[in-house]
């Protein structure tokens, strides 16, 4: 990728709305915008009007200095009708006054990091957020676009530089019996120190695909619990059959719904008992699985059934309230008594074990490899104490797969990877 050429591209995303957003970023931004027509005020958001095909069209126009753009570029930010016609004019005529070309995928947030703006780690937030689907895929994205892994990583890193230099003079001062740069037991408890750090983050870790997929809540119990009659009061339709016989529902059902605006997948399953054939088997078998599966389980218990053990993710549901008064937190599914009390313990529940917590890092799978191999290269380097040759060369091997968390010391192949995955425009 060359950084000198100006880059233009549609910004906003595809799909129906009122305007649409043009964006040039690089030296030439502002004067090409000049060319059209438009003077560019630094930090002004204005009316303007653009002139293309010989006519004059209105506009809204931002303009952003090298010192206070997001790219750490010239940048002009053009608001338009949502017409593709007038919005390809509008970027090619962009593209011919700024001497510019098309931004290809990612190009404006890999000028920001290039620039110095964001560590990559902080780019791949951006790209997360973009595409993130739930709560709390989006709070993991905002987590890394805070720039939070690489602040708790850069204080390892410059930890391993401290060690490594007086490693090295200690190599280079090998001649001078009395200088010592770093005794083996410092040595050694500051190798230590970096390396529980990264274990910790590690430990505390949530990988950010965890966080991808909707959570699940799986409706179980013993047969005739009220388990599907629940089901169908939470999906607000008559989704499965409902009968007094116990083992109505065999298969397993899923149904997407919205709690407490929170997107999950309900899913009723057949009632644990014991097998008695084949058949039978094969059902326990697949609510088994579900229920391993599922993010939080809504265990139904009727009138005169024994409770389960309490498991952490599990919530127990005392069903059919109106055959046992005596219980509080019972619900009737047929009438909705009790349902709305449900619903917001389902949400609280959800969001205390689905949503990162303020100091649990959202890692990508390159994360979590880059960290992996700096622990291994420490530990490497607390074997070969008596050998401050190869203690260097560890130290020098953690630093560099640190450094690619943040992007200090990362390949190109891999910065190209990273941002590829972004969209045209972002
Ligand atoms: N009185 C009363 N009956 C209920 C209540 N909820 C469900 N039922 C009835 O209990 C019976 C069993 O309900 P289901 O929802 O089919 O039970 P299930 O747990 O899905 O049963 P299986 O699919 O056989 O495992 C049905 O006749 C329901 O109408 C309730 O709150 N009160
Ligand atoms: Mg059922």
């Amino acid at each position: 990728m060359d950084h000198e050429t100006t880059i233009v591209a549609l910004s906003s995303g595809q799909g129906k709305s009122t305007h649409a957003l043009v964006r040039a970023s690089g030296p030439n931004a502002w004067h090409g915008a000049k060319n059209l027509g438009i003077s560019v005020d630094s930090r002004v958001f204005k009316r303007a009007h653009l002139r293309i095909h010989g006519t004059i069209l209105p506009v809204m126009v931002g303009g952003f200095p090298a010192d206070g753009s997001f790219t750490g570029q010239e940048t002009v930010e053009i608001q338009l009708v949502n017409n593709p016609f007038l919005i390809h004019s509008v970027l090619k005529a962009l593209i011919k006054a700024t001497s510019g070309r098309f931004a290809e995928a990612g190009e404006f947030t890999a000028r920001s990091f290039l620039h110095g703006n964001i560590s990559l780690s902080a780019a791949e937030g951006v790209c997360a957020t973009i595409s993130a689907n739930n709560d709390a895929e989006l709070a993991g994205a905002s987590l890394l676009r805070k720039g939070a892994l690489a602040k708790a990583t850069e204080p390892i890193a410059e930890e391993i530089i401290r060690v490594l230099a007086l490693v090295e003079a200690g190599i280079d001062f090998t001649d001078e019996e009395d200088v010592i740069a770093i005794s083996e037991s410092e040595l050694n408890s500051a190798v230590t120190a970096c390396e529980k750090e990264i274990r910790n983050i590690l430990d505390g870790k949530i990988a950010m695909e965890t966080l991808a997929g909707v959570p699940t809540i799986v409706i179980a119990g013993k047969p005739n619990a009220g388990k599907s009659t629940l089901f169908n009061r939470l999906v607000k339709a008559k989704r499965v059959v409902v009968s007094n016989i116990a083992g109505t529902t065999r298969d397993v059902i899923r149904e997407r719904i919205r709690l407490h605006e929170k997107e999950i997948m309900l899913v009723d399953v057949a009632g644990f008992e014991n097998p008695e054939n084949e058949l039978d088997t094969s059902m326990q078998t697949s609510a088994k699985r579900a229920v391993e599966q599922a993010t939080l389980v809504l265990w139904c218990v009727a009138p005169g059934e024994l409770l389960p053990s309490v498991k952490i993710n599990t919530l127990v549901v005392h069903t059919k309230k109106d055959l046992n008064g005596s219980n509080d937190n019972a619900i009737n599914a047929m009438t909705g008594e009790g349902i709305g009390e449900l619903q917001a313990l389902i949400a609280r529940m959800l969001t205390s074990c689905a949503a990162p917590s303020e100091d649990a890092l959202a890692l990508l799978p390159r994360h979590t490899s880059c960290l992996e191999e700096a622990s291994a290269s420490l530990f490497q380097a607390m074997q070969q104490e008596k050998t401050p040759e190869l203690v260097a060369a560890a130290l020098r091997d953690a630093l560099n797969a640190i450094g690619g968390v943040t992007g200090h010391v990362t390949p190109d192949e891999i910065i190209g990877e990273v941002f590829s995955s972004f969209c045209i425009g972002k």
